[in-house]
């Protein structure tokens, strides 16, 4: 065992030397070849970046020590996504370096925004979830929890998404391309992992039948650290992304025998496990190599469990819960239940009963979708395939589930069909989602009400037999990206006003509260808003050419496209004021910028059809004066972290407006009231808590219950004619969407969207919500009209976030799932 500990551990000094500037200038000339003169940009915003690393490296190899010495539980979160975006303005304020990187960069003929804006995005994710997991690597470090990070390093990321012709069009996002300073590449550290095969009995010495897998073909996985740091602490975690590489010995046999383009294919299909991130945000997409990317990244990660634990606990593993506590991310890294029991089981030849005891004391899951669409399936025929000895451990777990079900609740033979892993049928299916419930000891859902569908309705008979399991963590965003980075000038004038410690202590805001009624402070808080609004003005600018007045009111809705998040009935109002205008070119409206963006996945052409419409309706909008100085809308291609926190700063209205009962949470409700910006949204996902912590009378909460939601479908009671026959402008605004106003020369482009409104059902119930959304968006221009009240309730929005902080969220799975501590 290569264990280590204090007192044998000699005294070395790698300590950083000398100062910033020169770090700067070492790696400009020595780590990427380069002359320091001329300064350029690419070179120096490297530079710098390397120099950051080094500070950082320090910290980290003390922390990885410390987790050690102090014999921590760790957690590792398995997640297929991550979203970080951009990294170097978090590593320089988690360092608290950013007066020595001023001062470094003084001479230079750029700033450190310009330096900034040459790092491309770590676009490793779709959307939320993705977002989410990263949130969760900085409070874990900033808490210090000795926390994990694992996934996937894709070579290419989310698509890139321009709009052409008012279409999305995908370009590839080869996000490594110029290179990506911040990982450490382990390429002496490789694990194979197996695919195929078959599962093998034999008796072993003492006359047990066991298995092995046997036959399988291998592929390499290699370890890309990414360091994750904490603020105001020293501790540093670690983000372990593996790549897929071929194994060079088993290519050279092709190539010997002169086959080379065998060898090429061989090295090439190898490594195409981690080529490309699925972009299917919310849908389960039943393909092999799917679920060869899941099954790669949950057996390397498994394996690194593993020897990292063994290192210290040998074959004890008894203690294994007491020492490592693994979340799922969904249901994505699932397999990683049956992948446990197979080392316990096969490799490490632990009995059943106990190696099932660890396994379910270890685990918890974290729900994030009620939609029926994206609870994922494989085929049973699929997954017996690739993991053959996989198959038949989820079999065995099955059984006795199955078992236990028969003498617990003989009076509900129902339960059987219900809860068996094993969906019957033309294609037998394994669900995935059971099979991490079974698999967990906790299983949580992601705000209040999503919790509370998932014990009433999704998972309603797990709750019967596991009374104690289903529970709620409700989600929280990082505070020093979503404020501190992204809005400087706010987090100033915060600071100012109150101190600083709410970086690290979100509840502290609320000493905002008794600032929200001085005329004064609420003078600086607008100013500071305006920045924000110039600056978003500007970006517009730059991506579309116009550049909207920032006195109108920005109301903002940006989120991925989905007809539940319906970002059709923020298109429809812009439809109903251009309608008013219209009919009134005279009339006097509080002016209004709609700004619009999301990616839509490439195959949803409903998504994709909205997008286009969003974008015709901009361009009439925007090209008729009598829009002028009242009315504007714009579609920001390529909405992506890096983008995210220029918008969401600049917004004064933030569009929440899911079909109630549909959005698991939402995470960028909380970024925008936490950047001041007040609500328009349905009483769903975590909308909910928002609207308890900031009073009703500060956000704008309109349309159906998700009760409501739920009977009128179940009782086929939805109608969407009836609402149509009885309101004239809603007629008005369906009629522009399907004769051809807004596609002039293309009629019939947008019936798609009519056909799903009116000849579908209306699923997702915009019709119903369309009249209450247009009232409560009334009221939001004439409250807006009131400077003073606006910037009150803004500063109240501010004030009441402390709740949505992911330090708070970290806590809670800390104390109530994970049991563990922060580390002295
Ligand atoms: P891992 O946690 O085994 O992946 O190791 C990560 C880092 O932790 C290593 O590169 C070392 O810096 C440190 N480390 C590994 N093993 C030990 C140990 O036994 N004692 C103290 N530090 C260790
Ligand atoms: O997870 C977020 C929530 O805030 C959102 O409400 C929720 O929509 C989002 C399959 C998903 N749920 N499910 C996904 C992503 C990728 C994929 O391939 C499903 N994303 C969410 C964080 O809790």
């Amino acid at each position: 065992m290569e264990v280590s500990d204090q007192s044998s551990r000699p005294e070395h000094d790698f300590k950083c030397q000398g100062t910033l500037l020169q770090a700067i200038h070492r790696h400009v000339v020595t780590t990427l070849g380069n002359d320091v003169f001329p300064p350029r940009k690419e070179t120096y915003y490297k530079g710098l970046a390397y120099a950051v690393r080094d500070r950082l490296m320090e910290r980290w190899v003390m922390a990885q020590r410390d987790f050690y010495d102090q014999k921590a539980k760790r957690v590792y979160y398995l997640s297929m996504e991550y979203l970080p975006g951009r990294f170097l303005m978090n590593y320089i304020t988690n360092l608290e370096l950013e007066q020595e990187v001023e001062a470094a960069i003084k001479d230079m003929p750029f700033t450190l925004q310009a330096l900034e804006e040459e790092e491309w995005d770590a676009g490793l994710g779709n959307g939320g979830l993705g977002r989410l997991a990263s949130c969760f690597m900085d409070s874990m470090a900033t808490l210090k929890i000795p926390g994990y990070g694992y996934g996937l390093r894709y070579d290419y990321g989310i698509f890139f998404q321009k709009i052409v012709n008012g279409y999305q069009v995908e370009k590839s996002d080869n996000w490594i391309r110029n290179g990506f300073p911040w990982e450490i590449k382990r390429t002496g550290f490789l694990y194979d992992v197996n695919f195929y095969g078959r599962s093998q009995a034999y008796i072993d010495s003492v006359g047990e039948t066991r298995y092995r897998w046997v036959d399988t073909q291998q592929v390499h996985a290699m370890a890309c650290d990414i360091m994750i740091p904490g603020y105001g602490t020293k501790h540093v975690n670690n983000m372990r992304l593996w790549e897929s590489v071929s194994d060079e010995a088993f290519s050279l046999t092709h190539f010997n025998d002169g086959d080379y383009t065998g060898a090429m294919q061989a090295k090439v299909r190898e490594e195409s496990i981690t080529k490309v991130l699925y972009p299917s945000d919310e849908k389960a997409e039943g393909r092999e190599l799917r679920l060869k990317q899941q099954y790669f990244m949950v057996a390397a990660t498994l394996h690194d469990i593993f020897r990292r634990f063994k290192k210290k606990h040998g074959q004890e593993f008894q203690k294994l819960p007491d020492q490592v506590a693994i979340q799922l991310n969904d249901t994505h890294p699932s397999i990683a239940v049956a992948e446990f029991m197979r080392r316990l089981l096969d490799e490490e030849m632990v009995g059943w009963d106990q190696a099932w005891e660890i396994a379910v004391k270890t685990f918890a899951y974290t729900n994030h979708t009620v939609l029926p669409e994206a609870l994922e399936t494989w085929p049973v025929e699929l997954l017996g395939r690739l993991l053959p000895r996989h198959l038949e451990i989820i079999y065995e777990i099955n059984h006795r589930f199955l078992e236990m079900l028969r003498q617990d609740f003989p009076h509900r033979p129902d339960l059987q069909n219900k809860l068996s892993i094993i969906k019957e049928g033309p294609t037998r299916l394994v669900r995935m989602a059971h099979l991490a419930i079974i698999g967990s000891h906790a299983v949580n859902g992601v705000a209040e009400l999503h919790s509370r569908i998932i014990r009433e309705s999704l998972f309603r008979d797990f709750n019967t037999i596991y009374p104690d399991r289903l529970t709620n963590v409700t989600n929280g965003i990082t505070p020093r990206r979503w404020l501190r980075q992204a809005n400087p000038e706010l987090s100033q004038l915060i600071s100012q006003a109150i101190g600083d410690a709410w970086i690290a202590d979100l509840d502290q805001l609320k000493r905002l509260i008794p600032l929200a009624d001085d005329a004064a402070f609420q003078q600086q808080w607008i100013a500071v808003k305006r920045i924000k609004k110039q600056q978003l003005s500007a970006y517009i600018q730059r991506k579309l050419k116009f550049s909207p007045n920032p006195d109108a009111l920005f109301d903002v809705q940006v989120k991925r496209i989905h007809e539940y998040k319906r970002q059709l009935l923020t298109i429809m109002h812009g439809i109903a004021l251009y309608r008013r205008l219209l009919i009134n070119p005279q009339l006097d409206m509080v002016p209004r910028t709609i700004i619009l963006a999301g990616k839509a996945a490439p195959a949803y052409h409903l998504a994709k059809n909205i997008i286009k419409l969003a974008n015709a309706v901009a361009e009439q909008i925007n090209n008729n004066p009598i829009c002028q100085g009242k009315l504007s809308m714009a579609f920001l291609p390529n909405y992506c972290i890096s983008q995210a926190e220029k918008v969401i700063p600049g917004a004064d209205l933030s569009e929440q407006i899911s079909t109630a009962g549909m959005e698991a949470s939402g995470t960028g409700n909380m970024k925008f009231a936490l950047n001041g910006a007040l609500t328009i949204g349905t009483l769903d996902g975590a909308n909910v808590e928002i609207m308890e912590e900031v009073g009703a009378e500060n956000i704008f909460i309109f349309g159906l219950t998700s009760e409501e939601v739920e009977q009128w479908r179940e009782g086929g009671l939805y109608n969407p004619r009836w609402y149509v026959e009885r309101d004239e402008e809603l007629r008005g605004v369906l009629q522009m969407i399907s004769s051809d106003t807004f596609c002039p020369g293309q009629p019939g482009l947008f019936e798609p969207i009519r056909a799903s409104l009116l000849e579908r059902g209306d699923y997702y119930m915009v019709i119903a919500d369309f009249r209450a959304y247009l009232d409560r968006q009334q009221e939001v221009a004439e409250t807006y009209r009131n400077t003073g009240e606006w910037a009150r309730r803004s500063i109240l929005n501010t004030a009441n976030m402390g709740k949505f902080s992911s330090d708070r969220a970290i806590r809670e799975y800390a104390r109530n799932i994970w049991d563990v501590e922060p580390l002295r």
